[in-house]
């Protein structure tokens, strides 16, 4: 792994002690709340289908931290690490897991539609490879504004053998579209893996069909993903176009929370956990290198426990939308609806 990173200034080292801390506290406040929702779900106290982002955390934490409140992602239907690291509330989304009224979508769309535009996160996606025209269409807000806001399209690899793909792509390419289409590879779509399921090794080679930049790194090392994001993302800024980053990673838990992981064995997935999981492997660089100590560490740990306590107390309490509100908010206001 590691392609073509030889490119790359280490821009970490120019990270303040501060954003080193960030970056684990975002891994954390991620891996809480998922911890949490897991077992909310197996409690059923959370309905509808649940997709874990455990294990994937570096990528979110690390791209998200070369971000602009102004800049826009979109997301997957494994959305919930994206949508809190880009600044979304953790209560109302514990709210909208729940089925709440205070919930993000009034508790009507659930843990594949969450979205908060007022912090440029413009959505989860149940559609696989939804994301991409909507990340081309952000991209093109910003190029006929001529700002210099980015966005950030996230997608698995299953989705990018969607024809969706192809299309934002090219499209963002001919326009030199500040867009990073931000690969999360996490080794497999369902239960079909990587291996079978894609036409290259590196789903970053594809980039070469559309005349772009491409950059495979190791997504579970969160310094690389942020050194390089933080390259590329200044690259869009200056207007050089469209960029594919693909990250390379693992989905800890199955597709969904109940999957009886039939295509893997448990081996497997331990030997993943114990030499690659994020989290470890950044907190042990932190110690190592003496940025924090191990007292710091553990209160990021409480400190996101009890935030996700506070959400789920949150959720618990408040009203389930009534049922003569069903209908409500499923078209844009200006539309004009013959029922
Ligand atoms: C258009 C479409 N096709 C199929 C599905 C069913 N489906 C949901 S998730 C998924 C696999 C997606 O794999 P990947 O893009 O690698 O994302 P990951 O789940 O690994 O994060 C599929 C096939 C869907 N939701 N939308
Ligand atoms: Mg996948």
């Amino acid at each position: 792994m590691g392609v073509r990173i030889k490119e790359f200034p280490n821009a970490f080292l120019d990270l303040s002690p501060q954003g080193k801390k960030d970056l684990l506290r975002t891994m954390i406040r991620i891996r809480s709340f998922e911890t949490r929702v897991e077992e909310l779900f197996l409690a059923k106290r959370i309905p509808g289908f649940v997709h874990l982002y455990i294990g994937e955390e570096g990528i979110a934490a690390g791209v998200m931290a070369n971000l602009r409140k102004n800049d826009w992602i979109t997301s997957t239907h494994r959305g919930h690490g994206h949508a809190l690291a880009k600044g979304a509330q953790m209560n109302r989304m514990m709210a909208e897991l729940y089925g709440k009224r205070s919930g993000y979508c009034k508790g009507k769309g659930g843990s594949m539609h969450i979205a908060d535009f007022s912090v440029g996160m413009l959505g989860a996606n149940g559609v696989v490879g939804g994301g991409f025209s909507i990340a081309v269409g952000a991209g093109m807000t910003a190029w006929m504004k001529k700002t210099d806001q980015v966005a950030v399209c996230f997608f698995g690899d299953g989705a990018s053998n969607r024809g969706t793909f192809h299309e934002a792509l090219n499209m963002a390419a001919i326009w030199k579209l500040p867009v990073l289409f931000v690969n999360e590879n996490n080794q497999y779509a369902s239960t079909t893996p990587v291996s079978y399921g894609v036409s290259v090794s590196r789903i970053s080679d594809r980039a070469a069909g559309y005349g772009i930049d491409g950059y495979t790194v190791d997504g579970n090392n969160v310094i690389e993903v942020y050194n390089v994001a933080h390259t590329l993302i200044g690259r869009l800024r200056g207007g050089k176009g469209p960029i594919l980053l693909e990250c390379r990673t693992y989905r800890v838990k199955g597709h969904y929370v109940g999957d009886p992981e039939k295509y893997r064995t448990k081996e497997e997935v331990k030997k993943q956990v114990e030499e690659n999981d994020p989290i470890r492997r950044y907190t042990k660089y932190l110690l190592e290198q003496s940025f924090m100590k191990s007292e710091e560490i553990d209160i990021l740990w409480k400190e996101a426990k009890d935030e996700v306590e506070a959400a789920v107390r949150y959720a618990e309490e408040e009203p389930y939308p009534a049922p003569e509100e069903a209908l409500q908010d499923l078209f844009s206001p200006e539309q004009e609806v013959l029922l």
